[in-house]
């Protein structure tokens, strides 16, 4: 009898882990201790185990973010701590381009999700041509104008593109208009501001709903999405994973859950489907929070679907 054949979905196995412990873009504290737990769970063993060598970078290590969420003058109109989040992210952006240039793939552990405004503006500047898939129940593409809440984790799409023009705070005036609509694909929305849906439709967005996923199937969504991002089918992808996508009976411990998500397999899934293309670049798992667990269960549950997303991205295949 002949075994299963083995898969080697990567050319060099070589991952640079970035931890971004930043909750400024939203007011919860706990996420925070993402990466922490992440990395307690053996994340970091995990992935050696699946033929990666690693590093680990802490671009944040030595400064104080958590204090300054305090500071009330930290605003921009009704934008919330834009100084605090331009700042993070801009040392989040130089820490991934540093490990992409090294030919390591950065996998970003968060932190709430305006961490992206740093990964995603990294990985282009190395793969100008690489496309996006955004993994959220939110879309994330509130602007100035449109943002209800002021939260910069609801808002970084819109800096990544440009949308905000002349009202960007200027903290985040470094931000590279580097993300064109054509280059994402969401899967899994379904809590959509009317500003944002609107924002979707008149730029032209790939986004695919639960609605799609029950309607086509997780393996079609996930294929028509890469389609839309890479339309030759070579080039490279990023996927930018929130964990409150997956429902919240398998990962409870978020900031912005929402009943009706992607299950657990259809999660896990969507990744090992991108790992076989072979063409992943750079991976962020963001919005484990800890301190949200109603018990320790919650926990577990969350953080163990956070470390399985990043296995199963990096190559982890059930046989
Ligand atoms: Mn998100």
């Amino acid at each position: 009898m002949s075994s299963a054949p083995r898969f080697e979905f990567f050319e060099n196995k070589k991952a640079g882990l970035i931890l971004a412990p930043f909750s400024g873009g939203q007011p919860k504290s706990g996420v925070e201790n993402g990466p922490k737990y992440l990395m307690k769970q053996g994340l970091r063993a995990d992935i050696e185990a699946l033929g990666w060598e690693t590093s680990v970078e802490e671009p944040l290590q030595g400064r104080d973010f958590e204090t300054g969420k305090n500071d009330e003058t930290d605003v921009y109109g009704i934008m919330k701590r834009p100084k605090l989040v331009g700042d993070a992210t801009q040392l989040i952006y130089e820490s991934v381009k540093k490990v992409a240039n090294e030919n390591k793939m950065p996998v970003t552990l968060g932190g709430d999700h305006s961490i992206a405004i740093g990964t995603v503006s990294g990985v282009l500047d190395k793969y100008p041509n690489a496309g996006l898939l955004w993994i959220d129940a939110h879309a994330d593409i509130n602007t100035c104008a449109s943002t209800e809440s002021g939260n910069i984790h609801g808002c970084p799409v819109s800096f990544l593109m440009g949308l905000n023009g002349e009202s960007t705070p200027p903290p985040l005036q470094w931000v590279p208009k580097c993300l064109d609509p054509k280059k994402i694909a969401y899967i899994g929305l379904r809590d959509i501001d009317a500003g944002e849906k609107k924002i979707l439709k008149e730029n032209g967005i790939a986004s695919f709903s639960m609605y799609h996923v029950d309607r086509y199937g997780i393996n079609k969504v996930i294929e028509m999405a890469l389609e839309a991002v890479s339309p030759n089918g070579d080039e490279p992808i990023m996927v930018s994973y929130d964990v409150d996508a997956i429902d919240p009976l398998y990962v409870p411990a978020t900031g912005t859950p929402v009943r009706g998500g992607l299950t657990l397999r259809e999660g896990l899934f969507l990744v090992e489907r991108v790992a076989e293309t072979g063409r992943l670049v750079a991976l962020d798992v963001v919005e484990c929070n800890p301190e949200l667990a109603a018990h320790d269960g919650h926990v577990v549950d969350t953080i163990t679907t956070g470390c399985a997303i990043a296995r199963c991205a990096l190559g982890e295949t059930l046989l």
